[in-house]
């Protein structure tokens, strides 16, 4: 999220493309309802009338998984009409001919013909937006969980930087996140394919934390089966179960499938192919679940006597920071001792780590390095000092504690402190460079000094493209000193030419070797912002990323196209072998069969006010229970009579995973005529069956239903793997 909730009263247009805050994010979405109060516009796209399209000055039904060639229908219109930031483009943007070379294709005609969406429509709706200074663009899981989900993500960065609105008040691309502290998991890499703070897994950022965590690299690599496993991205939380069940993927691990495994805080049943899921499940050797409620997989899969579940403190029983969507973070104080048997989780990986002998050097980092640390400041410190590739060095115990405990010192429209906070922002979002440094609430706003919140782009990505045109910004940041406009990020190296500071012999030999994001002594980012320089560079954002396989963004029909006429023109990826360890498919499943024709319906899966994720733990609650007691199925009205349905009938919804669930429907002009659309939150039966019986007395969810995902569709993203589940095409029928 490059701004954050308070300043979305800023813009005068938000653009909301494949995200429902009104049932999502219900409190956010009181800022959006003050921004139009105040006179902004809102558009929504989505393939469903959802709550928040229900507030939309324009609202536009969009095919799933479309949402690429809408944005360049857009851009190209943008560029046609001279709406873009031309200013802006020159001086902030590298790419800008490729993309308006491949929107060239998108004409609203054409547009209209993928998308669904009438011409004259996207016409409208991008004369709204572009011509709206500032505006806003929100989008959320309607625009990831798709296999393009990642081009599609970067096609409206695309559209913000030809408007000029990223690094603007009121602007930017504002990603709403999931779970209270999905930005902190990120942050601390629960990912498989980094080191925390997106450090990667080459072998100089290893001997970075190894030396952060005060362990030997020899040591560290010898906890792989193999040296070179250090360095191979893992199995995602998508592809696990393809490691333990197909053979093939053993190549890719090492030369062995999973045996084990321990499942700490994920639904499971979350994930498309549930089946797949409870097969692995049954394979394994082990399974270990840290749950502080009865995880609905443990009655799903039919487990033997290998199934240990672990009872997990919930969050109120113990203390740290969490990191909200805008990367700001909260100190949370323990409400409760950890109550009966449970305990935290912290708790349980340190008894894991004395039982698999490596706990000293889990521990090595924390207070005296003996054992005696104060848990979590000393953790969040270990942390913090890391993590400067995003800049957390500022972000100290002490500074969140004195924050959280007073809030009313904070304004939440600009999240400006008053009194002893003043000069400082709430959360101090991340990049906090020092322990003055007040935080960034606005990512890439070059008008205000880096020091104050101020910064260029990233240039990470390399100074130079592969034909050698510079990617430096052509704009100085505010209050730079020494005349610079677009720099390289700082190191060692360059310091002194850059900044035009002389180091004195000490600090050069305390800096040798360094970069900014590997520079403990902060010296490098000190004299970057000294010369009112951002430490990481000043560059220009690409639209072009030619490591990729789209280097620019490119619709692809979903791998289960309702359109099985533009596959040929529009082909998804071939298969990618090991991604994320397993070998996965697109091209071959999308040719599979004509999948339209047996399922011809498109399923959409969202949520309910009421319910959380699996709804473990929402559905464990008799009152929001008795609020959303079981999922519906909107079905519109005209398909209803043509299956020969009643309002309120039960259903089958057949799936393209060979099975089938049962829900009830309801009668809904929410969708459209071939669509239908449930909530993914529920489980308590199992493909029609109910399996209610097989959860431990007096553990079962008071509200049940069918997890959707048993019949969500195969597919999965080309680069982070994440379920294609908002394209799933089904059958209906009535049960
Ligand atoms: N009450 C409640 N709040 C939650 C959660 C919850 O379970 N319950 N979960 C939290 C989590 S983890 C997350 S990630 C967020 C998710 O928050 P959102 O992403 O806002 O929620 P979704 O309902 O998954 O999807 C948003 C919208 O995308 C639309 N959509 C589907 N496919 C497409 C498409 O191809 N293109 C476009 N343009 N739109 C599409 C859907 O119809 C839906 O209206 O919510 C968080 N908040
Ligand atoms: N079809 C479909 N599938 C989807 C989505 C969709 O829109 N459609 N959305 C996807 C998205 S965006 C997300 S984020 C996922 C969410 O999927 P999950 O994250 O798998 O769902 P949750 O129910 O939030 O699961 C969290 C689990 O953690 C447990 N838990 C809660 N607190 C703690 C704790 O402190 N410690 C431990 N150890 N455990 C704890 C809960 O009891 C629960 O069992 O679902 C994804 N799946
Ligand atoms: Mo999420």
């Amino acid at each position: 999220m490059t701004n954050h909730l308070g300043d979305i009263q800023n813009s005068k247009c938000i653009f909301i493309i494949g995200a429902n805050p009104a049932v999502a994010h219900p409190v956010g979405m009181v800022h959006i309802l003050r921004a139009k109060e105040l006179g902004a516009k809102i558009i929504v796209v989505d393939p469903y009338f959802s709550r928040t399209a229900s507030k939309a000055d324009n609202y536009a039904r969009i095919r799933p998984g479309t949402d690429i060639a809408f944005m360049y229908g857009m851009i190209r219109h943008i560029i046609k009409n001279d709406l873009y930031d031309k200013e802006y483009v020159k001086n902030r943007v590298y790419g800008f001919e490729e993309t308006a070379k491949e929107a060239e294709h998108y004409t609203p005609e054409v547009v209209e013909n993928i998308t669904g969406v009438p011409a004259n429509q996207l016409i409208e709706i991008t004369e709204m937006m572009a011509r709206a200074k500032p505006a806003t663009l929100i989008y959320n899981q309607g625009l990831t969980q798709h296999s393009v989900g990642t081009g599609n993500t970067r096609q409206t960065v695309i559209l913000q930087l030809l408007l000029g609105n990223v690094g603007k008040p009121g602007g930017g691309c504002n990603i709403l996140r999931g779970h209270d502290n999905v930005q902190g998991a990120s942050d601390m890499s629960n990912l498989a394919h980094s080191l925390p703070g997106y450090y990667g897994l080459a072998e100089g950022a290893w001997k970075y934390f190894c030396a952060n965590w005060k362990v030997d690299y020899a040591w560290m690599q010898s906890r792989f089966k193999a040296p070179e496993m250090l360095h191979k991205e893992g199995f995602s939380v998508a592809t696990w179960r393809f490691g333990v069940l197909e053979e093939q993927n053993a190549k890719n691990n090492s030369g062995t499938t999973i045996h084990g495994m321990m499942n700490i805080g994920s639904g499971l049943s979350s994930i498309s192919l549930t089946d797949t899921t409870k097969k692995a499940m049954e394979k394994l050797e082990l399974c270990v679940i840290v749950d502080p409620y009865f995880n609905d997989m443990g009655a799903i899969a039919d487990m033997k006597n290998n199934l240990f579940m672990l009872p997990a403190a919930s969050q109120i029983e113990t203390s740290g920071t969490v990191t909200a969507t805008n990367r700001a973070t909260q100190w949370r104080n323990q409400v409760v001792e950890p109550m009966y048997e449970c305990k935290t989780d912290h708790e349980i990986l340190f008894q894991l780590a004395k039982k698999m002998g490596y706990y000293d050097e889990l521990v090595r980092s924390l207070g005296d390095g003996k054992g005696n640390f104060k848990w979590p400041e000393d953790a969040t410190r270990e942390y913090t000092r890391a993590i400067r590739s995003i800049g957390l060095q500022g972000v100290t115990p002490e500074r969140l504690k004195a924050q959280s405990e007073n809030w009313h010192m904070f304004d939440t429209k600009t999240l400006r402190g008053s009194g002893p906070f003043k000069g400082e922002y709430y959360g101090l979002p991340w990049p906090c460079w020092s322990e003055k440094h007040p935080g960034t609430p606005i990512m890439y706003d070059d008008s205000i000094p880096v020091s104050e919140g101020g910064m260029g782009f990233r240039t990470r990505w390399t100074p130079k493209t592969p034909d050698g045109t510079s990617l430096l910004s052509e704009v100085e940041l505010k209050g730079t000193k020494s005349g610079v406009k677009g720099h390289d990020h700082i190191t060692a190296a360059n310091v002194e030419a850059i900044t035009g500071i002389a180091l004195t012999e000490e600090e050069k030999e305390k800096v040798k070797g360094k970069s900014w994001s590997t520079d403990l002594s902060n010296i490098l980012v000190e004299k970057a912002m000294q010369a009112g320089l951002c430490p990481y560079g000043n560059g220009k954002a690409r639209t072009v990323v030619w490591e990729w396989i789209d280097k620019v963004p490119k619709h692809r029909e979903p791998l289960h196209s309702p359109r099985p006429d533009l596959i040929a023109q529009y082909p998804t990826y071939k298969d990618k072998d090991n991604h994320y360890r397993a070998n996965i498919k697109y091209e071959s499943r999308q040719n599979e069969k004509v999948w339209a024709k047996e399922y011809p319906m498109q399923l959409l899966t969202g949520r309910y006010v009421e319910h959380l994720g699996t709804g473990t733990e929402s559905r464990s609650s008799i009152y929001l229970s008795e609020l959303a007691p079981e999922p519906l199925l909107d079905i519109h009205p005209d398909k209803g009579h043509d299956l020969g349905l009643r309002d309120g009938d039960m259903v089958w919804i057949y799936g393209t995973t060979g099975l089938r669930i049962k829900v009830k429907c309801k009668f809904s002009t929410r969708v459209a005529y071939d669509t239908a659309s449930m909530p993914y939150t529920y489980s308590g039966y199992h493909a029609g069956e109910s399996i209610l019986g097989r959860y431990p007395k007096g553990l079962e969810p008071y509200a049940v239903g069918e997890a959707s995902n048993t019949i969500i569709s195969y597919g999965f993203d080309i680069v982070t793997t994440t379920p294609e589940t908002k394209c799933t095409l089904c059958r209906i029928e009535k049960a």
